[in-house]
């Protein structure tokens, strides 16, 4: 089936939810929110368009979306005013940048690293995992082993500035079990999906996870079917927001598995942003958001609150597009 040409409901849909204060759900009728030709690259947040401009050199030389979508979110890994992907992330409750990222091919091929500390590259591990071994996912001081092994270039963290907050928050936050925040000021995780000219299907997510979490906690974004799902005869996607609530619904395999049901990739998003939103009786903070794309270069996203954005690259548009999503902050 041929894809249809883009058309920009995304960007109308983004610019009406920013002036119009309901639910987004009512000011679009139309399931799909944008569709493209050719290599397409989807990223979440705002770092995402510097990222997909890297990914963008990979696909328009003809190479491989697995190729592209590690080399996008290594550009986010690699700064380091980013606080919450690579080693320039916030650390957890006793002062350790604990990183997760995970990685996922045409062919189903994953690779995903957990709790990993002071390796610049945590996709690179991920995708030496998927690689190199014959597992797909290596956690703690085994992972940073296997990295260091390898030779994977490291890092002292927290970086000092980030140190710095770290001792201010320590000061302010002595009740150590306060509720997460995850709202629109502390998310960063970047989850990249991409179709490259074949018409293959890959995803990375990379993140430093949720700011002052407990030592070892360890989110949504390394576990393949919670932050990030690809399947190449159905679609991708991946998440960003409340680790926790995304992993209960098993959220980005969900969002493909409906897709395979017919679903566009925004309806996908949206139900199950719906389903996290039954199953929580407490949506305080709880911003979850999934991004998504099927294999006709349909794409779409839904997130539970207001203020998600992701950006999207193809042949003639490079743009961050508004999210719709259930509810205002
Ligand atoms: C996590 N999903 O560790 C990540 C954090 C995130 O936007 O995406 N924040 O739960």
């Amino acid at each position: 089936m041929k894809r249809r040409s883009f058309f920009k409901l995304g960007a109308v849909a983004g610019a009406l939810s920013v002036f119009k204060p309901a639910k987004a759900s009512n000011l679009l009728s139309s399931s799909f929110e944008g569709s493209a030709e050719g290599p397409i690259i989807l990223s979440t947040w705002s770092h995402g368009l510097e990222a997909n401009r890297a990914a963008w050199n990979v696909l328009e030389k003809g190479g491989k979306a697995l190729d592209a979508v590690e080399q996008g979110v290594k550009v986010t890994e690699s700064d380091l005013n980013n606080r919450s992907v690579g080693i320039g992330g916030r650390p957890d409750r006793e002062g350790h940048v604990t990183l997760d990222a995970c990685i996922m091919d045409e062919q189903s091929r994953c690779g995903s690293v957990a709790f990993l500390e002071g390796i610049a590259h945590p996709i690179s591990v991920a995708r030496a995992i998927m690689e190199k071994t014959q597992h797909v996912m290596l956690v703690g001081a085994g992972a940073n082993k296997f990295a260091l092994d390898l030779g994977f270039k490291t890092a002292k963290t927290p970086l000092p500035e980030v140190k710095k907050d770290y001792e201010q928050w320590k000061k302010e936050n002595k009740d150590q079990f306060k509720k997460p925040e995850i709202n629109h000021e502390n998310h960063d995780t970047i989850g990249m999906i991409a179709m490259d000219a074949n018409g293959d299907l890959s995803g990375a997510c990379t993140t430093s996870g949720w700011a002052y979490k407990m030592h070892g906690r360890v989110g949504d974004s390394p576990i393949i079917g919670a932050g990030l799902f690809v399947d190449n005869e159905v679609g991708a996607a991946t998440a960003t927001g409340m680790g926790e609530a995304i992993i209960r619904i098993a959220g980005s395999h969900t969002v493909v598995e409906l897709m395979r049901q017919g679903y566009s990739p925004k309806d996908a998003c949206k139900e199950a942003v719906r389903r996290i939103i039954s199953k929580h009786k407490d949506l305080t903070n709880l911003q979850c958001c999934f991004l998504a794309i099927d294999k006709k270069g349909n794409y779409g996203s839904y997130s539970v609150y207001s203020g998600f954005n992701y950006a999207l690259k193809t042949k003639s548009q490079d743009m961050l597009v508004d999210s719709e999503f259930d509810r205002n902050w």
